[in-house]
């Protein structure tokens, strides 16, 4: 009877457990990469707390009274049972991090950057305090709010670096001086800024919006200073962005 009891109750919380998971829009793969992994990772997580809980509880409840320890006798199959059961865990959890861990959208370990035409390329330089965000490729250079006229765009401050949805994005981020951070946590975005070395981060965005970047290394007194934002807007917004940038740089060195 107590054993139904005990099951049934575990059953409940591990179902519950169930719905923790993030169901919401993601927006990028990296960040639904990484969620789901947290998400999985609580399946096991939480069952195994309130296991060990639950058998904490009942030891103390039991054995409260209980004059002298006695030997325990050997299992042979409690012990089997339960390195099995650890095995099995390890194996899940090795596994479903090795998968996250090792794909490129989390660590990007290729040699090309930007290899079809429809990737995006974007050079993060960080300094002591702020960014400068440039696209190589595009001829757009030194983005800020101000430079970005886009409907979504409302309310960004500082520097900015523009993405079309559904697409793949490389981002390059080195360091004028000292060591910087770019982080990006909602796009589940980190990378250190290194002085004389870039280090490149890949992703695919998914869903539109306004994502608040940030320097993630201590750097000097105006380390709080350096926000920039992160806009993903439809892809034809993208290009007319891209136009509207060209069309401003030319006319600027005319
Ligand atoms: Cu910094």
């Amino acid at each position: 009877m107590k054993g139904t009891r005990l099951g049934t109750l575990l059953a409940t919380l591990g179902g519950l457990t169930l719905f923790v998971g993030t169901a919401a829009a993601q927006p990028s793969t990296t960040a639904e990469l990484i969620n789901q992994l947290n998400d999985r990772l609580l399946y096991i997580g939480v069952p195994i707390t309130l296991l060990v809980e639950v058998i904490l509880i009942y030891t103390v409840l039991n054995f409260k009274d209980a004059d002298e320890a006695k030997p325990t006798r050997e299992n042979r199959r409690l012990e089997i049972t339960w390195t099995v059961a650890t095995a099995i865990i390890l194996l899940f959890v090795g596994v479903a991090s090795y998968g996250v861990l090792a794909h490129e959208d989390v660590t990007y370990t290729g040699d090309e950057i930007a290899p079809n035409e429809s990737d995006v390329h974007v050079q993060a330089d960080a300094y002591q305090w702020n960014w400068e965000m440039n696209y190589p490729e595009e001829n757009v250079s030194a983005l800020t709010a101000g430079d970005v006229e886009l409907a979504q765009a409302d309310g960004v401050e500082g520097p900015v670096i523009v993405l079309p949805a559904d697409r793949d994005v490389y981002i390059s981020v080195t360091s004028q001086d000292v060591i910087h951070a770019l982080h990006v946590p909602d796009m589940g975005l980190k990378q250190d800024a290194v002085p004389g070395q870039t280090n490149t981060i890949k992703t695919h965005t998914l869903d539109t919006g306004v994502y608040q970047g940030y320097c993630a290394e201590y750097c000097g007194v105006a380390h709080s200073q350096m926000y920039f934002s992160v806009v993903v807007v439809p892809q034809d917004d993208y290009q007319s962005f891209l136009s509207n940038q060209n069309a401003t740089s030319a006319n600027a060195s005319a």
